[in-house]
């Protein structure tokens, strides 16, 4: 089952590499025919196809419309498997605000950190991309959130997240929320610097990174 699980995996992503949007789509079928775990196939499968569609980017193989129609793929597997990620049981649950900060419209690893959250069974509102700073804040009063999670794929839109923490600490509110941010030119550093609560590589770690936090905050109450 091991090598089926494996060899689907590896499908997954090569339809998201080469921009076929059929092939994703067909495989996540049989992902979902051989009850195989879908999180795992979005997170092993298809986002893993994405990153390395975005490294050929990088090495001048893709350009533009190579990567929109592979993020089309992507979109085409995720339509298959998202009704079947289980939603985890784990006991540990919380809301997030989530989106990518104003100037910048990349959304395809945000959508792939909130369907992941979502599937782990979080609350999660989404804000959408090109954020104002002050409509995180303002939707996190809101909905009462315990994460502001923060996304950019650019190095121009980096300081969106030092404004949102600005806004918070300007409205006495910093410490109700945890706020973590994520993205290609994002690094730990950065976060620590910033005086963000944590950073999360990709959307598996965004999960696990969220997980820990309110654990933190269920274990030592403000
Ligand atoms: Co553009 N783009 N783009 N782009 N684009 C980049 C980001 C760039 C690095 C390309 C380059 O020049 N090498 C560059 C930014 C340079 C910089 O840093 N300053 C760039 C640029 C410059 C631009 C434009 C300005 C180009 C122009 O118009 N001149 C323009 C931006 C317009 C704007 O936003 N104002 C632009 C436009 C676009 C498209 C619309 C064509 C398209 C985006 C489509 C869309 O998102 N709806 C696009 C794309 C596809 C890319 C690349 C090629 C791929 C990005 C991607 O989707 N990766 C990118 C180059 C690259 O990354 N190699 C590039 C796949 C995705 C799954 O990965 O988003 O990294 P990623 O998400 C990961 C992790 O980062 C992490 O988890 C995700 C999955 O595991 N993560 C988080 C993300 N958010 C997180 C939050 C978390 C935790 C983890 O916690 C909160």
């Amino acid at each position: 089952m091991s090598d089926l699980r494996n060899q689907l995996h590896q499908d997954l992503s090569d339809a998201v590499v080469e921009l076929d949007d059929q092939k994703a789509a067909d495989t996540a079928h049989r992902v979902v025919e051989n009850q195989l775990d879908a999180y795992e196939a979005v997170d092993q499968g298809l986002s893993a196809g994405m990153g390395r569609a975005s490294q050929l980017f990088d090495e001048d193989v893709y350009f533009v419309p190579e990567l929109l129609v592979a993020a089309d793929a992507l979109y085409a597997g995720l339509d298959v498997l998202r009704p079947h990620i289980q939603v985890d049981d784990h006991p540990v649950k919380g809301k997030v605000v989530i989106g990518v900060v104003e100037g910048d419209t990349h959304d395809i690893g945000k959508n792939l950190v909130r369907i992941l959250l979502e599937a782990a069974g979080f609350e999660v509102y989404d804000l959408g991309r090109d954020v104002p700073p002050q409509t995180f804040v303002d939707r996190a009063r809101e909905v009462q959130a315990d994460i502001i999670a923060l996304s950019t794929l650019m190095t121009t839109t980096l300081e969106g997240f030092d404004e949102v923490i600005r806004l918070l600490k300007a409205e006495g509110v910093r410490d109700q929320f945890k706020v973590i941010v994520g993205g290609a030119p994002v690094t730990q550093g950065y976060a620590d610097n910033i005086g963000a609560d944590g950073y999360a590589r990709d959307a598996s770690a965004a999960v696990a990174l969220v997980r820990k936090l309110l654990a933190q905050k269920v274990t030592q109450p403000a």
